[in-house]
């Protein structure tokens, strides 16, 4: 299998054929010169391996021998050669590789261990086919709790993770048990200083290995793979097979459960969380689609089909309000040209702080489908405010001050409208969904355009 790669810009592609000789991170004054950086993420191929596919590289003599391939256009780093002191090899600068290849790579460690995977929650970037038989996402303090080793793949808040938090005293408690072994891939450990706080709380791990992801896990693939062909004995000789079996039993029934749910609320009104969904996902099923912000409280994650890198961009680092009309206006603008569907799951809090971003996506005539779960209220801020008012005896009803986004509520299609955006809605009767989608999806494919289709759903999942 080719790994492919590219400059910043895409002026320049290249591929890679086969595995890597070796990997490093070199931290030498040359590279550390040349990078701007303190250090760079470096793969060693023969020579003959690796190609340009697209472009010419400019070449810049760092040293009597060395010479350093980059991008004359952006100016990204990509390839290291030395006739000299290393003939016939080529070191590509592996943090231009395309990221998405360590996805096929974890689906093919997963298979060969058989072991569950999942996303930690439905915030952080696709990692893992929901479609996969080893996908047990949903199942999490199942899988934690029976586990003898955890690979933690770039989690960023490790502790957290692993540990079941009490909302109202915070206190935690580890869900895997003591005897488990931890092992973390990962380069955010070089992220961890003194002076800011983005790793979270730091959580002992047994193997600490700082390594980029997308180049470990085929390696430890190709590993394993070996380890097991020389130890096998017999067919499935240390259950793998049956553990398999076991865990895709387990994924259909998460699969099952999660679609079952969604029908049993289908005729609800408010309209359900899972409801709207579904129908965004019948909408939509058939297209070349990107969900650029939003899960519905982690049901398009379970009643959707996510299968590529591509699909989803993820959640705000930050988690900022505001975010999500941004995020997808960037998506949009960047699949302007290419044909493919940008939909946003859009909050209305979150829309309500920064709703200029819909005139700039009539301005530049950005095709984005914005589907609003509204729910009338900061939700989030409304299920925490009702604990602690639990917690401390306080009036469960005054949970909602300051909070409710009602009274009167948000026209928001009037809103998208006023800033020169098609606007359906605010949707209530739940049969009425899917034809203002379609509509709606019209406009956006058709006449390239931003559309908003605004839902009323319940607060809470
Ligand atoms: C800039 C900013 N202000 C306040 C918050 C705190 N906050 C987190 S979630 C939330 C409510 C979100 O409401 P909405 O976007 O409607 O989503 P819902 O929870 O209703 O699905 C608030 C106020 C924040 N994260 N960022
Ligand atoms: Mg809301």
């Amino acid at each position: 299998m080719a790994t492919t790669g590219g400059c910043h810009c895409g002026a320049i592609r290249y591929e890679a054929e086969g595995q890597a000789l070796t990997h490093a991170l070199c931290h030498c004054t040359d590279c550390r010169r040349h990078a701007g950086a303190p250090m760079v993420g470096r793969t060693m191929y023969r020579l003959d391996a690796v190609k340009v596919t697209k472009g010419t590289t400019k070449v810049y003599a760092s040293s009597e021998h060395g010479r350093r391939h980059f991008c004359p256009d952006c100016g990204t780093g990509l390839f290291y050669t030395n006739a000299e002191i290393l003939p016939g090899i080529i070191d590509i600068q592996s943090a231009t590789y395309d990221d998405p290849d360590a996805v096929p790579a974890l689906v093919d460690l997963a298979e060969i261990l058989a072991a569950p995977v999942i996303e930690l929650d439905t915030q952080g970037r696709f990692n893992f086919p929901n479609t996969h038989p080893l996908d047990l996402t949903g199942a999490e303090s199942d899988v934690l709790a029976s586990a003898d080793v955890i690979l933690a793949l770039d989690v960023v808040d490790l502790y957290g993770a692993l540990s079941r938090v009490d909302r109202v005293t915070r206190r935690a408690e580890p869900i895997a048990p003591a005897s488990a072994k931890v092992i973390h891939i990962t380069l955010a450990d070089l992220a961890v200083r003194s002076w800011v706080a983005d790793y979270q709380r730091i959580t002992p791990v047994d193997v600490p290995i700082l390594a980029d992801t997308s180049l470990a896990l085929p390696a430890l693939a190709e590993r394993l793979r070996r380890m097991l062909r020389d130890r096998a004995s017999g067919r499935d000789a240390d259950g793998r097979d049956a553990r398999a079996e076991h865990l895709r039993a387990k994924h259909d029934a998460l699969r099952r459960a999660a679609r079952a749910s969604a029908e049993h609320s289908w005729g609800d009104v408010p309209i359900a969380p899972a409801r709207l969904a579904a129908e965004v996902w019948d909408a939509i099923k058939n297209e070349d689609w990107v969900l650029t912000y939003g899960v519905l409280d982690g049901w398009a994650r379970r009643l959707w089909d996510w299968t590529r890198p591509d699909q989803y961009l993820g959640y705000s680092g930050g988690a900022g309000l505001g975010y999500g009309p941004g995020a997808a206006l960037g998506a949009a603008l960047a699949h302007r040209d290419d044909g493919r569907l940008c939909v946003a799951l859009q909050p209305d809090g979150d829309l309500l702080y920064t709703p200029s971003a819909l005139w700039t996506a009539a301005h530049h005539k950005i095709p984005i489908l914005f589907v609003v779960c509204n729910n009338r209220t900061y939700g989030n801020d409304e299920t925490h405010q009702e604990v602690i008012a639990r917690a401390r005896g306080r009036p469960v009803e005054n949970r909602v001050i300051g909070i409710r986004l009602e009274d009167p509520p948000v026209d928001l299609a009037e809103m998208a409208n006023a800033f020169g955006v098609h606007g359906e809605g605010p949707i209530e009767d739940p049969s009425t969904i899917g034809p203002a989608l379609a509509r709606a999806i019209r406009i956006v494919k058709e006449e390239r355009l931003p559309a908003l289709v605004d839902v009323v759903i319940r607060a809470g999942a």
